[in-house]
């Protein structure tokens, strides 16, 4: 019973269309698709830019951990080999943050589990995620070492040359709003 926040990014091949296989995959059960930023690497391993973006999703069927299991399955259909933390790939899948939808409201999904950390314990250092997501979720929050503060909050606390790498091309992902 769960909305998630998804990032999506390529450096390595097709870079357009492995993301694309992604939307395709999610079909209806997308939400909401922001515009492909290209972004330079980030975490320090030399390598090539990256297309990233952002994806809403909802399906009431859907536990995180299934999340994290049809993310990892796309992956390895785009031939994704696990190599260097935080080098080079052809389609990375994290899940980002994640709402149960009770009748009672929505709350976010907080978990220790290192198989999947939610909300992603990194997201907050990274414009590649924060700025694609403040695209399509202008008002969302996210809770993140120990405070939870906006995405434009988030944002300002990042460095400035960082947040202006993130740039918003003229390519799409080939999604329409139902
Ligand atoms: N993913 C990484 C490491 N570094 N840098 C950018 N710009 N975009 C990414 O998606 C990315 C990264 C590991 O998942
Ligand atoms: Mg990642
Ligand atoms: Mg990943």
């Amino acid at each position: 019973m769960t909305r998630v926040v998804l990032s999506i990014g390529s450096n390595l091949g097709d870079r357009l269309a492995h993301l694309r296989s992604v939307v395709e995959a999610l079909g209806p059960r997308l939400v909401a698709v922001s515009s492909v930023y290209s972004t330079p690497p980030w975490g320090g391993v030399p390598q090539q830019d990256y297309l990233n973006a952002v994806l809403v999703a909802d399906d009431p069927a859907l536990e995180p951990s299934d999340w994290l299991r049809l993310g990892q399955e796309l992956e390895q259909a785009a031939g994704r080999i696990r190599e260097v933390r935080w080098g080079a790939r052809t389609l990375d899948v994290d899940v980002v943050s994640a709402e149960q939808r009770r009748r009672e409201g929505p709350t976010v999904v907080r978990s220790l589990d290192p198989v999947l950390t939610l909300p992603h314990p990194q997201a907050h250092h990274r414009a590649f995620v924060l700025v694609p997501w403040l695209e399509v979720e202008p008002d969302a929050q996210l809770e993140a070492a120990g405070a939870l503060r906006s995405l434009r909050e988030w944002l300002a606390a990042l460095d400035g040359a960082e947040v202006l790498g993130v740039r918003r091309t003229e390519l799409t992902l080939g999604w329409t709003p139902r």
